[in-house]
């Protein structure tokens, strides 16, 4: 029988542990060393996530796009999980094209994927139409599956652009990512999700993620409009208003119970692969 990809039925839930923004001396809870990472996965699976959004740091628990380090991560969250390994090809905003491009060569089942450049804050986070096209080959190329990430409506005419001219992505299926309330993005709020999910090629599963205070308004909006969850310590370091964030397990846990309240409970690793088209590394 063949999967129904784009079913509603249940909750596709993305951990993002780390980011490359925060620093571990003011987030103490923050997953830096292998170690942490590993068992925060464990932590993240137990809970519900499916998938983990990875970004690494280095000794100095500064991010790094170090590819021995890469893979050596993907070889440990494989062999502690069965979690979908997806690497960020995002990495920091001060990080050059040609090492966000060497990410693929840790050989990932997965991979972040942004379809174009957005103010970041007081930063801009560059994605050139010349890199997401180079980006998107070297995907197809080593059998990589992209998640669009989507910051902005402009993001979502370039994904079409992009499927025109090159093609389905590795595993036939088109996931995005709708990145929501970073300032210079589009915003957090549930009409600002509904206009953008109209806006997403037809047969596309998509999940959302709201930074900081737009996370919980935002996963609310993505389980009412039939859309999957990315959670996690990189979008989102307080809890609740005045309340840091202890672990990374409680924001999948938080994201899980309100899956089950909305009677679409959480997609387990290997239903999240068939979905997604990833495939089996166990
Ligand atoms: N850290 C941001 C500059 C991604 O992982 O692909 C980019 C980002 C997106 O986090
Ligand atoms: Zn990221």
């Amino acid at each position: 029988m063949q999967t129904d990809r784009t079913s509603t039925a249940q909750t596709l839930i993305t951990v993002a542990p780390t980011g490359a923004e925060s620093e571990k001396a003011a987030v103490p809870a923050l997953p830096v060393t292998l170690d942490e990472l590993v068992t925060t996965a464990k932590d993240c699976r137990a809970a519900g996530a499916a998938v983990i959004h990875v970004h690494i740091r280095d000794d100095q628990a500064r991010p790094t796009l170090d590819v021995g380090r890469l893979t050596d991560t993907v070889h440990a969250l494989r062999a502690g999980t069965d979690l979908i390994v997806q690497l960020s090809t995002g990495g920091a905003v001060t990080d050059p094209y040609q090492a966000r491009l060497a990410v693929l060569d840790a050989r990932p089942d997965a991979c972040s994927l942004t379809c174009g450049t957005v103010n970041f804050g007081d930063e801009v986070f560059m994605n050139p139409w010349g890199f997401i096209k180079e980006l998107y080959a070297k995907t197809q190329q080593y059998g990589v599956v992209p998640e669009f990430e989507l910051f902005d409506m402009g993001h979502i005419a370039t994904l079409h652009r992009l499927l025109a001219e090159s093609g389905l992505p590795s595993g036939g299926h088109v996931h995005c990512d709708l990145v929501m309330g970073v300032p210079g993005g589009m915003p957090g709020d549930a009409a600002t999700l509904v206009q953008a999910v109209a806006a997403l090629p037809a047969g596309a599963t998509w999940s959302a993620t709201g930074i900081g205070r737009t996370s919980v308004p935002v996963m609310l909006a993505a389980l009412a409009a039939g859309g999957h969850l990315r959670v996690g310590m990189e979008d989102t370091v307080s809890f609740a208003r005045g309340r840091p964030v202890t672990g990374n397990a409680e924001l999948v846990q938080r994201a899980a119970q309100l899956a089950e309240i909305a009677q679409r409970p959480a997609l387990s690793p290997q239903q999240a692969r068939a979905m997604l088209g990833v495939p089996d590394h166990q």
